[in-house]
């Protein structure tokens, strides 16, 4: 398996929005330091000049920390910066095409709304699944509801790792439990914190305990 359940435990998305006068790599080695267990970098609107130029240095310190590294959406530079591994929405590259370009040994993440996607996102070839948004998010725009039990027959659908996305927080992530998700994933609980570090390490030992419930 490509993608090993334990990596889904902790998923941090990242996001420029709360920087808060760090840089980027701060933000996600602090992280790290709290425990997350594979970084998506996630650019909606940097020239592909920089992103690639992050991406190669993101890459470095995810290694160093020995966290999966994953690219939203851009296979030229998850090709090029050396990443584990790239993720596609359903509006992306389909899963196949993704295959035939990487080749085996990358990871690749789809999202999924529905069984029916999740089960063609296996397929055609996905390591894992994003399912979401289970929770009302500010983050991203037009995302789709997600109800728990829908949530839960996506997980029964498949036999990959499923990872919860959207609106998690330390106040609802145990209400996820049961659903049959390896993880969650957050982009705000974790960089809009201002200890990202401490908010990272509460994540982490929440998502253990909804996982062994
Ligand atoms: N995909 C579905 S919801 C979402 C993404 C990228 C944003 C989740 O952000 P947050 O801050 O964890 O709600
Ligand atoms: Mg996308």
């Amino acid at each position: 398996m490509r993608c090993e359940r334990k990596t889904m435990q902790l998923y941090a998305v990242t996001d420029r929005t709360w920087l808060d006068g760090h840089t980027l790599y701060e933000q996600v080695e602090s992280a790290l330091q709290g425990g997350v267990t594979c970084v998506q970098l996630r650019e909606k609107s940097l020239p592909q000049e920089d992103f690639l130029r992050e991406a190669v240095e993101l890459a470095g310190l995810c290694r160093r920390y020995g966290a999966p590294f994953i690219i939203n959406d851009n296979l030229e530079v998850a090709l090029e910066c050396g990443a584990d591994g790239v993720h596609v929405g359903q509006d992306d590259m389909r899963p196949d095409e993704v295959r035939r370009r990487v080749g085996d040994g990358m990871i690749i993440g789809v999202t999924a709304h529905t069984v029916e996607e999740a089960v063609e996102a296996q397929a055609l070839g996905a390591d894992y699944l994003g399912a979401g948004a289970v929770f009302h998010t500010g983050t991203k725009s037009n995302t789709i509801a997600l109800p728990y039990e829908t949530l839960r027959d996506i997980c029964a659908s498949v036999q990959i790792p499923v990872v919860a996305i959207g609106g998690i927080t330390r106040s609802n992530l145990l209400s996820l439990a049961g659903s049959g998700i390896s993880g969650v994933a957050v982009v705000s609980a974790v960089f809009a914190a201002r200890d990202v570090r401490a908010a990272s390490e509460e994540l982490l030992r929440l998502s253990r305990k909804m996982t062994q419930a």
